[in-house]
C-alpha cells in the first residue's frame, strides 16, 4: 500500500492518524506541496485533482479524497472501529467530519490561498484575515455542536477516537499554525489534547514525518 503525503496536508495528516489507529503501516511517497509537485505530470496521472493524499492498495486501486480513503479502511481494517455501531451515531461522526471537510479546510487550501494572493493580488493581512474568519466561522459552530451535545465525550463522540476525531486534530493543527487563538473553543482543545496524548495521533503529526522542513 502506498500513501501519497506532505507533512503539511492536513488531509493526509487526517489519513496518517487513521492508518496509525488501524496499525496499518504504507509505504510513504512525498508529495512536495509547496514547491507544486502535486501538479507534475506523474502525480495528475494518478490524482487528477492534484491534491493529497491518494492511497494506492495492495491490489492497485487508486484512492484519492480523505474521508473516502478512511472509510475504505474502515471497511477492510474494522478493527478498532473509527465509527460507532448506531446509524444515528455514524451520521453524527460524519457530519462532525464533513464540516471540517467541506465546510472549513476548503476554503483555506493552498491553491485558494494562492489564488488570493496570486491572482487577486490580495495582501498578505487580508489573505490571513479570510484564513482567520473561515476557522472562526467553523469553529464556533463546532464548538456550539460539541459542548452542548451529551453525545460528546472525552472525545468527539464518547470516549473512544472516531472519525471526527481523526478530522478535528489536523483542523485545529492549521488553525494554530496561523497563530489563530483556540481559547474561543475549549471543548474542542481538550478534545484535541485527549487525542494527541494517543501515540496514533502523535505519531502522524506533521513534525514528525520524514518530509517535515
Ligand atoms: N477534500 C480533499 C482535500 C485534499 C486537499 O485539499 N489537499 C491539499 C492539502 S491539505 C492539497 O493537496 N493542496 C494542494 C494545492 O492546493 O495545490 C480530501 O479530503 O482529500
Amino acid at each position: 500500500m502506498k500513501l501519497y503525503d506532505y507533512f503539511r496536508s492536513s488531509a493526509a495528516y487526517r489519513v496518517r492518524i487513521a492508518a496509525n489507529l488501524k496499525g496499518v503501516a504504507p509505504e510513504r511517497v512525498f508529495v512536495h506541496l509547496r514547491k507544486g509537485a502535486q501538479r507534475g505530470e506523474d502525480y495528475l496521472a494518478l490524482n487528477p485533482q492534484g491534491l493529497v493524499p491518494t492511497l494506492v492498495t495492495d491490489e492497485g486501486d487508486v484512492l484519492t479524497q480523505s474521508l473516502a480513503i478512511i472509510e475504505w479502511l474502515e471497511e477492510t481494517h474494522p478493527l478498532p472501529p473509527l465509527l460507532p455501531s448506531e446509524s444515528a451515531a455514524r451520521a453524527r461522526v460524519r457530519a462532525i467530519a464533513l464540516s471540517i471537510a467541506c465546510d472549513i479546510h476548503p476554503l483555506n487550501n493552498l491553491r485558494v490561498l494562492q489564488y488570493l494572493k496570486g491572482t487577486l493580488g490580495l495582501p498578505d493581512a487580508q489573505k490571513d484575515g479570510w484564513y482567520r474568519y473561515w476557522i472562526d466561522v467553523g469553529c464556533e459552530a463546532l464548538e456550539s455542536q460539541l459542548a452542548r451535545d451529551t453525545a460528546t465525550g472525552r472525545f468527539c463522540h464518547g470516549d473512544t477516537p472516531t472519525v471526527a476525531d481523526v478530522f478535528l486534530v489536523p483542523q485545529l493543527a492549521n488553525a494554530r499554525r496561523f497563530a489563530i487563538d483556540l481559547s474561543p473553543y475549549p471543548t474542542l482543545t481538550r478534545i484535541e489534547s485527549a487525542c494527541t496524548a494517543l501515540p496514533a495521533f502523535a505519531a502522524a503529526a506533521p513534525a514528525r514525518q520524514p518530509d517535515a522542513e
